[in-house]
């Protein structure tokens, strides 16, 4: 057998959610270079347009649409039409999410429903959205990007961890009602990336020294470094294609090694 093409996604289709920019836009670009028809969505028509442009500057021929991934009429009309445009979900990348950085009595109740339902709800709504059409066809990938937060807790994170949290026992879950469908889905747990995300925690100081969050993250990290976007990009055509049908429920964490690391002794 030729191992290199159970890597290969020629002839599928995938939607990476929030695949205008960061993570998404790198998986999106693996995606398409092991051969998928890509198609990613967002809510601004600005962040849409530059990206259609970024993905066409990278060789990618990338479908985008405007969609908010916690209404749960405009994803159903989102798979419509991108089945109509390329074919049937092959692959999706729960990848759309924010965050917010607020100690957790100073959060309102509003803030932390807000970033549940769209790191946790929305991979709900977009996965109950496509598994019926797998299930049909008898194969489907999902991939849900979790987070470090998924295993642990940090301060003002609270929203995004507990959403993270259930993102993961989302996926054991899915995984238990459809992998006799011979539908895998597993999560990518991202460390420490640079992206528009967490570039408040890699601002340079007003004396231009670097943000203590950041050197905090590099000597906790064993690769002694942010990740970087591309990454992610061989994580996701793994979980994406034939070469991983018997990994199902399992979270692949991109981490540099923090989470096998207690820290520098002193
Ligand atoms: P990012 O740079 O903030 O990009 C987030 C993307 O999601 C944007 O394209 C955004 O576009 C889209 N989005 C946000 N809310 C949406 C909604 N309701 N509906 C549709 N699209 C939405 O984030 P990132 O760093 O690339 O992170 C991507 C994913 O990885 C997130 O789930 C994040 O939690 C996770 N993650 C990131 C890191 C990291 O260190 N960067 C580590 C672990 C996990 P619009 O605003 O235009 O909609
Ligand atoms: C934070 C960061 C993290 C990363 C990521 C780590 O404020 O701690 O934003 O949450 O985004 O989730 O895996």
């Amino acid at each position: 057998m030729d191992i290199l093409s159970s890597f290969s996604l020629a002839g599928q289709t995938a939607l990476v959610t929030g695949g205008a920019y960061g993570l998404g836009f790198a998986m999106a670009r693996a995606l398409a270079g092991a051969g998928a028809r890509v198609a990613f969505n967002c809510r601004s028509q600005e962040n849409l347009n530059k990206a259609l442009a970024d993905y066409a500057a990278c060789g990618v021929d990338a479908r985008g649409y405007l969609c908010d991934v916690t209404d749960e009429t405009q994803v159903a009309r989102l798979v419509e039409t991108i089945e109509n445009d390329l074919g049937p979900i092959d692959i999706l990348v729960n990848n759309a999410g924010v965050i917010r950085r607020v100690p957790m009595t100073e959060m309102s109740t509003e803030e932390f429903r807000q970033v549940v339902d769209i790191d946790l709800v929305g991979p709900f709504i977009c996965a109950k959205a496509v598994i019926p059409g797998m299930a049909d066809r008898g194969h489907g990938k999902i991939i849900n990007i979790c987070s470090m937060m998924s295993e642990l807790g940090r301060e003002t994170v609270s929203a995004y961890a507990a959403a993270k949290g259930g993102l993961k026992m989302l996926t054991r879950n899915i995984c238990a009602e459809y992998g006799g469908a011979n539908i895998q889905c597993n999560g990518i747990g991202p460390g420490y990336i640079a992206t528009p995300q967490t570039a408040p925690l890699r601002e340079r100081q007003p004396d231009g020294s670097r943000h203590p969050f950041d050197q905090f993250i590099v000597s906790k990290t064993p690769a002694g470094r942010w990740g970087v976007p591309e990454d992610l990009m061989g994580p996701a055509v793994f979980l994406a294609s034939d070469a991983s049908n018997f990994v199902n429920g399992h979270i692949l964490y991109v981490d540099g090694g923090i989470l096998a690391y207690i820290g520098r002794q002193p």
